[in-house]
């Protein structure tokens, strides 16, 4: 038994001895890890001090975290101080030599930054101490990637201004469509308590550029707004305020009746005016950089405006009157769609919000999501993109996976952002593509936006997988660029997350670029949407007609029968095609026109009609299902060759959550053909694989304890 103990002591010493620790995720794309002996000693001949020109709580974390990535990378600890073979962080105003050095200060504007190689120095150059730390993650993103010094050269600035993360955290600890535990607020030990794990979040988020949160969910409390909790925000905002990130809060609309004793929430009502007036410069007292309220109103039973029948731009304007004294702004959701579903969901949005265009004070923004429905794992872009000009717009993407597997699925979404921001509107001619719309340049605007959905709770890993961290990382990177690349952006997290040895990045870059649309294809393919089954968005439900609403049926999406399958939003039909610029409707009210990948949300079709690829409709959505799930079966027969490169832990994870992956692949294939060969009558043709069950079987199967997943 002693001998036992003391070989365990002794193991343990070696382990730590050689650095090695359980690799838990904690730590995300910032692992510092070990770089090649040669890159270090590169490393350590360049750096032997970091040398800032002042101090400020912004620069001294960039000079903490510039000085953790070395020693971890190098296993060196660099001075801070005076210079000798160094980096130096500084701007302009504060240093002579960067002053002299000619860089183009007047394009970074704010927050941008300039790295480079001068004469065996490492600069770090910008206009204002946040740009310094944003430069210090960029070139310590280049260390970890091992990119050689001589060609360290990046000039970048972000190309909207906000850059926000949406968490949907009730004041409960539960994350709504959350995946990886329970919210990171603890609201209950603050505001003196403040959870290291606060510092570390703001750590990751800066690394990416991401300049703001807005803590609750939309389907807010108002009892967020009462001292008690806006001390509590206070207490966060302290400790994300040295990493460049504002607080932002969720408003209910009707908090002026919950918690102001008032009797309406009429925007145009001067009590209710002023409550809010009152209110917000109460939040300033306390936070003096709030940045603002996001709002969902009219929309899933929320209270809003329309319930005094006003409109969305009397309540937008009347909080943004009350926030605009202070330099706060109002983010306005469009996810509204009203009870009485007229001609068609995803229409509702554009119709309700286009009349407004032009009415919204300066400081607001309307946020809609990237598609017309909801974050489904295809729609086409939202069409408010390019169809308001006079509001700026935000867009909301969302980074946990509601519809895509939730946190085992590996689904990276950098593919799924890529594809819409680069979606053509057409608004003002060719070129006028989705991230020039929110990025301003269309129309002209300076307040600009973007907003991501959370993935981030309380588990070790903060996302629920590592792969789920991807997202997170994605989401930050197209924030800062909108014409990011979506492979680029997978194979710096891969390197920095995992490993720099090629052998790994390319099969591991290939899985994530091809994963998301191996989920379109076993969920939803062809154009097929919002088919998962009651209570919850994870399995499959294309059968459901009996929910109180239409537009809460899969039928109502799908509407398959003997005849065919699809809905028809070509003229004849809803004519949400027409919503779009020429000549995108032109091209989505055609059959002919539209592409395969989107085919059965803009028209209705025979069974028999020949899709793009050559093949009956019926034939093409079985290939569709075949290939999601052969993808993922190729997943998983790549990962397995990969252990050598990975800690145990990351590769067991993967290993597993790719099984549960297949399995469900399979399910959703299986009950989706058992289902839709039960309403078209038609057989599976040879070599097409039957569905494992019977069809009652996919029916009874319940998720009883996943409600609000
Ligand atoms: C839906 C989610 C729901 C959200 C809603 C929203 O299922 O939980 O509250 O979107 O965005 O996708 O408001």
């Amino acid at each position: 038994m002693r001998l036992r103990l003391q070989h365990y002591l002794l193991l343990s010493l070696l382990f730590i001895a050689a650095g090695v620790r359980a690799e838990t995720g904690y730590d995300l794309w910032l692992r510092y890890a070990s770089v090649s002996e040669s890159y270090a000693t590169d490393i350590a001949s360049t750096v032997h001090s970091i040398h800032a020109s002042h101090s400020s709580p912004t620069v001294d974390a960039a000079v903490d975290e510039l000085v953790r990535g070395i020693r971890g990378m190098t296993e060196r600890v660099p001075q801070t101080g005076e210079p000798g073979a160094s980096i130096v962080l500084r701007t302009p105003q504060t240093s002579e030599l960067v002053a002299s050095l000619d860089l183009p200060f007047d394009e970074i504007g704010d927050e941008g930054f300039v790295v480079r190689h001068v004469d065996g120095t490492l600069v770090i150059a910008a206009n204002r101490d946040i740009g310094l730390l944003y430069g210090a993650f960029a070139l310590l993103r280049r260390l970890q990637m091992e990119t050689p010094l001589d060609e360290l050269d990046e000039v970048s600035a972000p190309a909207m201004q906000l850059r926000l993360l949406n968490h949907w955290d009730n004041l409960s600890g539960f994350v709504e469509r959350g995946y990886a535990g329970a919210s990171l607020w603890d609201w209950h030990r603050l505001p003196e308590y403040k959870d290291p794990r606060y510092t570390d979040y703001a750590r990751a988020n800066a690394s990416l550029g991401i300049n703001g949160t807005v803590l609750n969910n939309v389907n807010a409390n108002a009892s967020i707004l009462t001292p008690l909790y806006l001390e509590k925000v206070a207490s966060i905002a302290d400790a994300l305020r040295p990493w460049g990130i504002r607080v932002y809060l969720s408003a209910r609309f009707s908090a002026p009746v919950e918690i102001g004793g008032l009797t309406t929430a009429d925007p145009l009502d001067e009590d209710v005016q002023q409550w809010w007036a009152a209110k917000v410069a109460e939040i300033y007292e306390l936070i003096p950089d709030f940045g603002g309220f996001l709002v969902k109103a009219n929309s899933e039973g929320q209270p809003g405006p329309q319930d005094y029948d006003r409109t969305h731009a009397d309540g937008a304007n009347m909080l943004a009157d009350a926030l605009a004294p202070h330099g706060g702004v109002v983010m306005w959701r469009a996810f509204v769609y009203s009870a009485d579903v007229k001609v068609d969901r995803v229409r509702q949005a554009y119709d309700e919000f286009v009349p407004l265009d032009g009415t919204f004070r300066d400081n607001v923004l309307v946020q809609a999501k990237n598609g017309p429905l909801d974050f489904q794992p295809r729609e086409p872009f939202h069409p408010l993109f390019g169809g308001m000009t006079q509001t700026p717009l935000m867009m909301e993407f969302q980074v946990t996976k509601e519809y895509l597997g939730f946190a085992s699925h590996l689904a990276y979404l950098g593919t799924l952002w890529e594809e819409v921001l680069q979606s053509d509107t057409y608004a003002q001619g060719p070129g006028s593509t989705v991230a020039r719309v929110i990025d301003g340049t269309i129309d002209g605007h300076a307040l600009t936006g973007i907003a991501g959905v959370s993935n981030i709770g309380a588990d070790i890993n903060w996302s629920g997988s590592v792969f789920a961290q991807s997202n997170w990382y994605a989401y930050g990177r197209f924030a800062w660029n909108p014409d990011a690349s979506a492979a680029t952006v997978a194979e710096e997290w891969v390197r920095q997350t995992f490993s720099n040895d090629p052998r790994f990045i390319a099969p591991v870059v290939d899985m994530m670029m091809a994963s998301r649309e191996a989920v379109v294809n076993y969920m939803t393919p062809l154009g097929l949407t919002h088919l998962m089954a009651t209570g919850h968005h994870y399995g499959p439900g294309p059968w459901v007609d009996d929910l109180g609403r239409d537009d809460w049926n899969p039928y109502y999406y799908h509407r398959a029968d003997k005849n065919g399958i699809g809905f028809d939003r070509s003229e004849r039909g809803s004519g949400a095609a027409d919503q779009y610029f020429e000549p995108l409707s032109a091209i989505y009210g055609n059959v002919k026109a539209t592409p395969d990948n989107l085919l059965l949300w803009f028209h209705r079709v025979d069974w028999d009609h020949e899709t793009g690829a050559g093949l009956p409709v019926w034939e093409s959505l079985l290939r569709h299902y075949d290939r999601g799930v052969e993808t993922v079966s190729r997943f998983r027969d790549t990962w397995a060759g990969l252990g050598e490169f990975v800690d145990p832990e990351r590769f067991e994870e993967t290993t597993a959550f790719l099984e549960i992956q297949e399995r469900e692949a399979r399910w959703w294939r299986d009950a989706s053909i058992a289902y839709f060969q039960s309403v078209s009558g038609l057989p599976l043709p040879d070599g097409v694989r039957p569905p494992e069950h019977e069809l009652e079987v996919y029916k009874a199967i319940e998720f009883p304890h996943l409600e609000g997943y």
